[in-house]
């Protein structure tokens, strides 16, 4: 299938972004990158200074786009009101633009808090009911519920994507299970915007780890096949967390790991 025209990747200063921008290149004729903070060097790319929750601000940042790799807003636990700026707001503001401006293909940055939950002991599929561990992970939750409305009622696509841990390397025994290598996450966006059908489904983005907690099944049709494995860090994980976590500590008993027992983050005033 032939390049993108020009691919919008929101969250642009973030992590995630970080990791896979430039590879990300290749999907596209040109690359527009946005986030309300500095990302730093970006080479050939366009960047536009945005606030998710300026609604006139997204309208002109998505108009002119074919694909958009959602990555932007909050991507850990926060007070509640800060979080409905960025993620609830915000992805109003995303699929609403998408639909004045030619419904450009979705890739939604969900996240494993939206199952967050499930034990560590159990194999959930694309159709698990929504267990979220943190407001972070209800806000998720949120997204992928408005991304599946805007399929159902206008014919938007989308891939709603319930990352792992998307870092360079698995930081913890968790990470064993729930990496995302960055090269994967890659190759999953090539198919999300090249596969001739997409429709809007559940995809979870996690590498072709041995621990395996996720069930993409329902996906073969994309025919995403992801090459890295947890596997070749296990013995730095091990060097690293010397200490084997008890199995009712949230860290070994839960999907979503320390997110599950954190507190809700303290609102300012409402
Ligand atoms: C996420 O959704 C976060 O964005 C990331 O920072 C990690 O905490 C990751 O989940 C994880 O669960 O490891």
């Amino acid at each position: 299938m032939a390049k993108l025209e020009r691919l919008l990747v929101t969250g642009a200063a973030g992590g995630l972004a970080r990791l896979v921008r430039d590879n990300l290149a290749k999907l596209a004729h040109s690359i527009r990158l946005s986030d309300i903070a500095d990302p730093g060097e970006i080479g050939a790319a366009e960047f536009v200074e945005c606030d998710l929750a300026d609604r006139a601000g997204v309208e002109a940042l998505v108009k002119g786009c074919d694909g958009i790799i959602h990555l932007g807003g909050i991507s850990k636990e926060n007070t509640f009101e800060t979080i409905l700026q960025s993620n609830i707001i915000g992805v109003r503001n995303i699929y609403d633009a998408a639909q004045n401006h030619g419904q450009p293909r979705i890739l939604f940055a969900s996240s494993n808090h939206v199952v967050g939950f499930y034990g560590q002991d159990e194999y959930i599929g694309a159709d698990a009911a929504h267990q979220p561990d943190s407001w972070y992970g209800v806000s998720k939750s949120f997204g992928e519920a408005a991304a599946l409305m805007y399929w159902r009622k206008f014919g938007q696509e989308s891939a709603l994507v319930r990352i792992g841990s998307c870092f360079d390397v698995p930081a913890d025994r968790r990470m064993q299970a729930t990496w995302l290598a960055p090269e994967d996450f890659v190759s999953l966006a090539e198919r999300v915007f090249y596969a001739p059908r997409l429709g809007c489904p559940v995809i979870y983005g996690v590498s072709d780890n041995e621990a395996v907690w996720w069930d993409n099944s329902a996906t073969s049709y994309l025919g995403w096949k992801p090459q890295h494995s947890s596997a070749q860090f296990d013995a730095d994980v091990v060097a690293r967390n010397p200490d084997i976590p008890g199995k009712d500590d949230p860290v070994a008993k839960y999907q979503g790991g320390v997110f599950t027992d954190a507190p809700l983050w303290e609102s300012g005033a409402d």
